[in-house]
């Protein structure tokens, strides 16, 4: 891509309420446009890096079987009378109407329709395990959304549903997605601890949220810090590996504060290892049994006939809220860091651009030509701007890699950047070599 030819529309003002680092860098580098409070529009920027997001989210989803599909943002709110859960959500479920005057509602969570179309279409014992995920739009009229997209009223969510036959099996659908969990945000650059949490309005009574560390987080945790050092990579993905990975990390007390007891943690944590400090939820898993299926009516034949009502999890993912996660968790002073894994672009060539030779131009859009044929995904900085000005922008934008064409390139060397480190003098096919590894 062209820099010239890629709208950013960089804000220089930032509203008063843009209170914490990501929500003014969004802002600043274009990522993000406020529509209205709470609901924003995704620009190019913005939205690739969401999009990348959500690719690792789905990779890891489908590496445990879970199917995906995609269920309407509009719901009836019938299927919620229903689960009785219409009135109870209150306020902040958006309540629609039609023009036949039918009762409708933008989804908050997908619980009740997936539930749904479980029970019209799963009669036996012998369909089960299933889990279902979709990567879908949520509206919740949050009463104070704040910090851009990290709190809003409409964002973008992976939801997963499992159902099994009995708790047992539930269990370990929850361990898998509970594995799935920890390794999708290892792919995306962040240490996420699994905390025991309340269910809140979605029930039940086994619940983790997952959290990054963050000063700005809106969660407070009470952690033995000996949980931050228990290794994922060595888990299988069997099911007697997943259970022991949750029996390890269980072995650490990580609580969120609706769960914490003063008493609890100094009985389970010596002096020295507690941390209690501030983190972002960035996941949410829950298994409620059969909370859903039993008030709708959601049963499968066992094996030897008697109806039973599946036991059911939910799983969510705030994909919106990573694209912000991420930048809190990675940023350095102004500039934004992003993990290679979700970065815009995989590098960004910056060629020193003089008004009277166009040398450096041709030499960088050679290699950008060179570089995209390697599937590399490059952004090429052709804008006629002055080195240091172009410097700044690209330290704000955060793409890992630079190579610069100015005084101190050769015919056929060039020099690497990486972020934060010292530059070398590299020709284009170690160049190429280090991007793609
Ligand atoms: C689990 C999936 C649920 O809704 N039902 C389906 C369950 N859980 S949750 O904890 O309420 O939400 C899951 C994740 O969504 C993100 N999230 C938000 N992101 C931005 N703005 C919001 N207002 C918001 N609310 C929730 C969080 O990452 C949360 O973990």
């Amino acid at each position: 891509m062209l820099l010239s030819k890629l709208f950013i529309p960089i804000t220089k003002d930032l509203p008063a309420e843009a209170k914490i680092k990501s929500h003014q860098l969004m802002l600043r580098t274009g990522m993000i446009r406020q529509s209205s409070a709470g609901i924003y529009s995704w620009l190019p920027l913005g939205f690739k890096v969401m999009k990348k997001i959500e690719q690792i989210v789905r990779e890891e989803q489908n590496n445990i079987g879970a199917q995906e599909m995609l269920m309407p943002t509009i719901q009836s709110a019938d299927i919620w009378k229903e689960s009785g859960r219409y009135d109870d959500y209150g306020e902040e479920m958006l309540r629609i109407s039609d023009r036949q005057k039918r009762e409708m509602l933008y989804g908050p969570t997908n619980e009740e329709q997936i539930t749904e179309i479980f029970r019209s279409s799963v009669k036996s014992y012998k369909l089960l395990p299933q889990i279902f995920y979709h990567i879908q739009w949520k509206f919740r009229d949050e009463l104070r959304p704040r910090f851009g997209v990290m709190r809003c009223r409409e964002f973008y969510m992976k939801d997963a549903y499992s159902f099994d036959l009995n708790e047992n099996d539930a269990v370990s659908s929850y361990n898998k997605m509970f594995c799935a969990y920890l390794k999708t945000f290892q792919r995306l650059g962040l240490k996420s601890i699994p905390m025991k949490a309340d269910t809140g309005p979605i029930g039940g009574d086994l619940s983790h949220e997952f959290v990054i560390l963050a000063d700005t987080g809106e969660s407070k945790i009470f952690a033995d810090k000996r949980i931050f050092d228990v290794p994922i990579d060595k888990y299988k993905n069997n099911e007697a590996s997943l259970k022991k990975m949750r029996d390890d990390f269980s072995k650490f007390y990580a609580v969120t504060d609706d769960k914490f007891k003063s008493e609890d943690f100094d009985k389970n944590v010596k002096k020295g290892d507690q941390i209690q400090t501030k983190g972002i939820e960035v996941g949410h898993i829950f298994y409620f049994g059969d909370k859903y299926s039993k008030a709708m009516n959601c049963s499968v034949d066992s094996k030897d006939g008697k109806k039973t009502f599946v036991k059911m999890g939910s799983y969510g993912i705030g994909v919106s809220r990573l694209v912000a996660a991420i930048i809190e968790a990675k940023y350095l002073n102004e500039k934004m860091k992003w993990p290679k894994s979700v970065s815009p672009f995989d590098v960004v060539i910056i060629p020193a651009i003089n008004k009277n030779d166009n040398s450096n131009l041709e030499k960088a859009n050679s290699i950008y030509e060179e570089l995209k044929i390697k599937g590399i995904d490059v952004l090429l900085d052709d804008v006629e701007e002055n080195i240091s000005n172009k410097f700044k922008k690209h330290d704000l934008l955060g793409i890992p890699y630079q190579i610069i064409i100015g005084s101190k390139a050769t015919k056929d060397q060039f020099e690497f950047k990486e972020i934060d480190k010292d530059s070398q003098m590299l020709d284009l096919n170690k160049i190429i070599k280090l991007l793609k590894n």
